[in-house]
């Protein structure tokens, strides 16, 4: 197996195959809390017309566990935008919940939040992960919080898609 860190790119604001001249650039340099301290990674967002693309690329996810007997499996991973920019541990044991809940400014039921994004799958610990939405611009979502969560989204459950406790965190800031 290869080394993850032997593979992970240099990250400025403007690495990436989705870089636009003009177009607005924020990224999230992701770190894993007490639960999965092995995490680290970026997810960029670029402006694009009508919405925004986003692409993140972690490293040091757990590996995936089926569920057990009540249960819910390791992964993969809930991915989401949440409300504040606030990535204090607090409590060890379920970290990270200064970064409040979702970010959902048009009162959306959970599964189509605007900070609602796929599941990060974990091949060897890598996920590298890219899509468009429609749910926002750059500059609406500086300064909230990406989180990864340790289990699957199910996108139904409210308000929080039953994805459980949070593994990692990360501040979006804009870029210059
Ligand atoms: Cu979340």
């Amino acid at each position: 197996m290869h080394s993850v860190r032997s593979i992970h790119p240099t990250f400025t604001c403007q690495w990436g195959w989705l870089y636009t001249p003009g177009g607005k650039t924020a990224v999230a340099e992701i770190r894993g809390g007490p639960l999965a301290p092995e995490i680290s990674g970026t997810v960029w967002f670029h402006d694009t017309v009508g919405g925004t693309w986003v692409s993140a690329y972690i490293t040091g996810l757990p590996d995936y566990q089926p569920a057990q007997p009540g249960q819910s499996p390791i992964g993969p991973f809930g991915f989401h935008l949440h409300e504040y920019g606030n990535c204090e541990i607090g409590d060890p044991e379920n970290p990270f919940l200064a970064a409040g809940g979702h970010w959902n400014p048009t009162g959306q039921p959970h599964g189509n939040h605007a900070g609602d994004f796929p599941v990060l799958f974990s091949n060897h610990g890598i996920s590298i992960l890219s899509f468009f939405t429609d749910r926002f611009q750059v500059d609406e979502i500086i300064g909230r919080a990406v989180i990864i969560h340790e289990n699957p989204d199910d996108y139904r459950s409210q308000p929080s898609g039953n994805a459980g406790r949070r593994l990692a965190c990360g501040i979006i800031a804009a870029c210059p």
